[in-house]
């Protein structure tokens, strides 16, 4: 039985190199996002993806999302980003509000409508992709910190709430990824701020990197459950640690 798996925000970045990657591994993909037309030349070019429109910010697309979908067997829920870098004492309440919504609400949205499905499977896995800013806080990180750290305790208290169930709670928390679009709508389409986050970087991660551990984290046996994993690029020690060139 080929195995169906879910990725949210898979239009760019990390959730199309999953939906990618998750494909070779053999599964069943449903590549869901926003931006139909990417999703479409995704699917063209990737045998094994399946693309579908999908808003988490909007309970009516969630719910019909779920309504089309026959099984689910892995949960990526990877559909979030920052908005903004302002200190909090001038953060935008919009920003805000938009941050708590995509990463947080966004992830609700998907795990109650997908859980019985999760389910049902008989070995579900439920991925969150929460961020190193979900572990630290660092200056100018404000809204986008308090989401992710959301996140990464509502991750927490589901594995709880799951024990006993035929359900995985996985959480993938990277550092300094290098794609095409996370930095670039942190600073609100500025292409030269948003480079500057990456000067002089050696290497930093890649959308491929962090997909990578994804499949590896959701193709564990069964009974095996990698509950947290935080993955940086070598020359990221710490958020105020970094090696530049
Ligand atoms: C992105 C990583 O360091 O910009 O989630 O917060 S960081």
């Amino acid at each position: 039985m080929t195995k169906t798996a879910v990725v949210t925000g898979a239009s760019s970045g990390i959730g199309a190199a999953t939906a990618r990657r998750l494909a070779a591994e053999g599964f069943d993909v449903v590549a869901a996002a926003r931006r139909r037309d990417r999703l479409d030349e995704l699917a063209a070019e990737v045998p094994g993806i399946r693309p579908a429109t999908l808003d988490v910010t909007s309970q009516e697309s969630v719910d019909a999302f779920a309504a089309e979908l026959a099984r689910c067997d892995v949960l990526v829920n990877n559909a979030g980003g920052a908005f903004g870098l302002e200190p909090v004492a001038s953060g935008l309440v919009d920003d805000w509000q938009r941050m708590y919504d995509v990463n947080v609400i966004g992830s609700l949205r998907m795990t109650r409508a997908l859980l019985p499905k999760l389910i049902a499977s008989g070995d579900g896995v439920l991925l969150m992709l929460t961020s190193v800013a979900g572990l630290v806080s660092y200056e100018g990180g404000g809204g986008y910190c308090a989401a992710k750290h959301a996140q990464t305790s509502m991750t927490e208290t589901l594995r709880l709430e799951l024990c006993g169930q035929p359900v995985r709670v996985v959480e993938i928390a990277p550092g300094m990824v290098h794609t095409e679009e996370f930095s670039l709508t942190r600073f609100r389409g500025d292409a030269e701020k948003a480079a500057k986050v990456y000067d002089g970087v050696p290497d930093p991660l890649t959308a491929d990197d962090v997909a990578d551990v994804i499949a590896f984290a959701v193709t564990r046996p069964a009974h095996v459950n990698i509950d947290r994993l935080v993955i940086r690029p070598r020359a990221q020690a710490a958020q105020h640690k970094v090696h530049r060139v």
